[in-house]
């Protein structure tokens, strides 16, 4: 079944510059990309993209890291990979969550550590599972950005949006 999931490359990992590394280690899935850009990414994006984890002590943390405060590296670089059994794969060469606990041979066990206060700086999120996968694509993507049709879409015209165009 063709599946598509969300990946981020963290401010730490373009710090580090892990970029490339990190698309070379994903290519192995043979997986395709269907939508790239670099975010600068808001305080109402980071909170949404991390909802689920509002209630934790390290969510102020958490926040200023994906934002790139921790950094110095204010974007992060957004990818959708798609095909069959997208979300497993990259999960898989991801590495689970805690980087101590991740296999060294692991993209986070490789690249990531955990700050002295305690924040998994782990390189990379990948989607966990179909229903995240959905929701953070929504989150971080427009239709008209990915070049197939993941989910229904429709067309609203606003007469009233301010848009800035090329001159
Ligand atoms: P995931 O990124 O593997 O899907 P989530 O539980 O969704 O894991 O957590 C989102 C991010 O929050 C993690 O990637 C990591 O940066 C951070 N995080 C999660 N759990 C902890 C924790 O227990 N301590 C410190 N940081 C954490
Ligand atoms: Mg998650």
């Amino acid at each position: 079944m063709q599946e598509a999931t969300l990946i981020l490359i963290k401010p730490d990992g373009l710090k580090k510059s892990l970029t490339g590394n990190i698309l070379t280690r994903l290519s192995e899935t043979k997986l395709e990309i269907v939508a790239a850009k670099i975010v600068r990414v808001s305080r109402e994006l980071a909170e949404a993209h991390y909802a689920h984890l509002k209630n934790e002590p390290f969510f102020p943390e958490l926040i200023k890291y994906i934002q790139g405060e921790l950094h110095d590296r204010r974007k992060v670089m957004a990818l959708i990979y798609w095909g069959e059994e997208a979300i497993v794969k990259c999960r898989r060469l991801a590495g689970v969550t805690n980087p101590e606990q991740a296999e060294s041979t692991t993209i986070r066990g490789a690249y990531g550590r955990i700050t002295t206060s305690g924040l998994y700086e782990n390189v990379v999120h990948v989607s966990a599972n179909r229903v995240d996968a959905e929701r953070e694509i929504k989150l971080w993507f427009m239709p008209d950005e990915i070049i197939v049709d993941l989910f229904p879409t429709k067309e609203i015209i606003k007469s009233h949006l301010r848009l800035r165009i090329w001159v």
